[in-house]
């Protein structure tokens, strides 16, 4: 039986596996669009995105010190910039990123999301 070994080993190898991720990403992308959009009025506002990042942040600091260690970050797969670099990335850090990205996915420049805006800042960046 090497199920046991095999299971240990894939925290591990699912960082190895960029291709299977990207596939689950991507069916995934209407879903989390939907998550985000808690008034379905099919576009995320600011706050809608400011609420995301927030649940986000909450949802991948384990140890709820306020800060994301790289240990933490990689748990979930989140590559944020380390503005400081000291080695984890702090609520701070991790809202000016969400700021950045929100500014730079709203092409049209009216403070909302559209899914189209949001597929064009996905794939930008995978
Ligand atoms: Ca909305
Ligand atoms: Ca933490
Ligand atoms: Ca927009």
């Amino acid at each position: 039986m090497k199920t046991a070994l095999i299971a240990a080993c894939l925290a591990g190898a699912a960082l190895a596996l960029p291709a299977f991720a990207d596939d689950a990403h991507k069916g995934d992308m209407g879903h989390k669009i939907g998550m985000m959009d808690t008034n379905k009025d099919g576009m995320i506002s600011h706050d809608e995105h400011k609420a995301a990042m927030d649940k986000k942040f909450a949802g991948a600091d384990t140890n709820s010190d306020g800060m994301l260690s790289a240990t933490e970050m990689s748990a979930k797969k989140l590559d944020m910039k380390d503005s400081n670099n000291d080695g984890s990335v702090s609520r701070d850090e991790f809202n000016a990123a969400g700021e950045e990205k929100f500014t730079a996915a709203d092409t049209n420049k009216d403070n909302s999301l559209s899914k189209d805006e949001m597929m064009a800042m996905w794939k930008a960046h995978h």
